[in-house]
C-alpha cells in the first residue's frame, strides 16, 4: 500500500483540511499520514475560532521520522499559516522528497479573488517559491494570480491568457500544473442562470502539453472543497491514474459532494456532505482503475 504524508492544520470542525484528508485518501486505499500544522476550533470562515500553532512540533516530528526511515510515496501539503512553515516544507521536501516521492502542493491560501483571513501578497510571493518545489502544483485561479502578482481576472480572458499563466506557473519550477476555476466565456452562452461551465487546464512542462476537464458549475460555492480536490487528486495519482483522470475524478466527486449538500434543504453552510459521495467515489475509482491505460 502506499503511503502519502499530508501537511495541513486540523480544523475541528469545518469539513476542511485535515478531516477530509484523511477520510478520502484513507478510503481510497492509500495510507494516509498526517503533520498537524496547527488546531483551530474551526476554520477562519467562523468568527471567533480558537487556534493552537504547532510550528515548533513539526521538525522534531521529522527527525524521528527520519531516524525511523519512513519513506512517503507523496507529500501533500495543504493550508499552512506562517512563513516558518514555508520554511519548514522546504525541508520536509528536502528531507523526504525527490527519487520515487510525488510532491503535492496546494497553495490553499484564496478563493474568488480574496485571500483567506491572515494571508497577505508576500506570503503568496512566499508560496510561490514552494511550489517550484513541487512536481505538481492545483491553485486556483485567485491563488495564481496572487502568486503571480498580476491582478485576478473573474472572466472575459481567453485560452491564450490561460495559457500563458499555465506557463507562468510552470517557470517558478513545478512540472506539473493543474489550475482550477477556469471559466471561459464561450460556455457561459447556453446558461440557464447558473449552470454553466468551470473547470480545470493543466500544464506538463516537461512534454509542453495542455489537457483538460470542464464540468457543470455548481450554484453554491463551498469552503474546503479545494482540500477535497487535492486529496482525491493525491489518492488516485497514488493508485497509478493519470494526471488528467485523477483531477477529473476529483472534480467530478466535489461536484457530486455539493450535489449531496444541496439536497438537504439546511444544508451546512460551512462544508460539504462528501461523506455521502464516498459510494460514488470509489465505483468511479475502481472502474478508472480496471479502463486501459490508466
Ligand atoms: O479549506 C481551506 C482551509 C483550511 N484550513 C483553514 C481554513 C481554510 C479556509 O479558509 O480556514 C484553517
Amino acid at each position: 500500500m502506499k503511503r502519502i504524508i499530508t501537511v495541513q492544520d486540523i480544523s475541528c470542525v469545518g469539513k476542511c483540511s485535515l478531516t477530509v484528508a484523511l477520510p478520502i485518501i484513507s478510503a481510497m486505499g492509500v495510507e494516509a499520514s498526517v503533520l498537524p500544522t496547527a488546531v483551530l476550533s474551526t476554520h477562519t470562515a467562523f468568527k471567533g475560532f480558537t487556534f493552537r500553532d504547532l510550528t515548533s512540533d513539526i521538525q522534531p516530528i521529522c527527525d524521528h521520522w527520519k531516524a525511523e526511515k519512513i519513506h512517503f510515496d507523496a507529500i501533500y501539503t495543504g493550508y499552512l499559516g506562517s512563513f516558518e512553515q514555508l520554511d519548514l516544507m522546504h525541508k520536509l521536501i528536502a528531507d523526504f522528497g525527490g527519487g520515487d516521492t510525488l510532491t503535492i502542493v496546494d497553495p490553499c491560501m484564496a478563493d474568488n479573488g480574496k485571500l483567506y483571513t491572515g494571508f497577505t501578497q508576500d506570503f503568496a510571493f512566499a508560496m510561490a517559491k514552494l511550489c517550484g518545489k513541487a512536481n505538481v502544483i492545483v491553485p486556483n485561479l485567485t491563488e495564481a494570480s496572487y502568486m503571480l502578482g498580476i491582478p485576478y481576472k473573474q472572466s472575459g480572458y481567453d485560452e491564450d491568457y490561460i495559457k500563458d499563466i499555465l506557463k507562468k506557473l510552470a517557470a517558478l519550477g513545478a512540472k506539473k500544473i493543474v489550475l482550477k476555476g477556469v471559466e471561459f466565456a464561450e460556455d457561459q452562452k447556453d446558461l440557464k442562470g447558473i449552470t454553466g461551465k468551470i473547470g480545470i487546464v493543466s500544464y506538463d512542462s516537461e512534454a509542453d502539453t495542455f489537457d483538460w476537464y470542464f464540468h457543470k458549475k455548481m450554484p453554491v460555492s463551498f469552503h474546503g472543497t479545494g482540500d477535497i480536490f487535492a486529496s482525491v487528486l493525491t489518492g488516485a495519482l497514488m493508485r497509478g491514474l493519470s494526471l488528467q483522470k485523477s483531477y477529473s475524478l476529483a472534480a467530478d466527486f466535489v461536484v457530486e459532494s455539493i450535489k449531496e449538500t444541496l439536497s438537504h434543504e439546511n444544508y451546512n453552510w460551512y462544508g460539504v456532505d462528501f461523506e455521502a459521495a464516498f459510494p460514488f467515489l470509489l465505483k468511479c475509482l475502481g472502474a478508472l482503475s480496471l479502463s486501459k491505460g490508466n
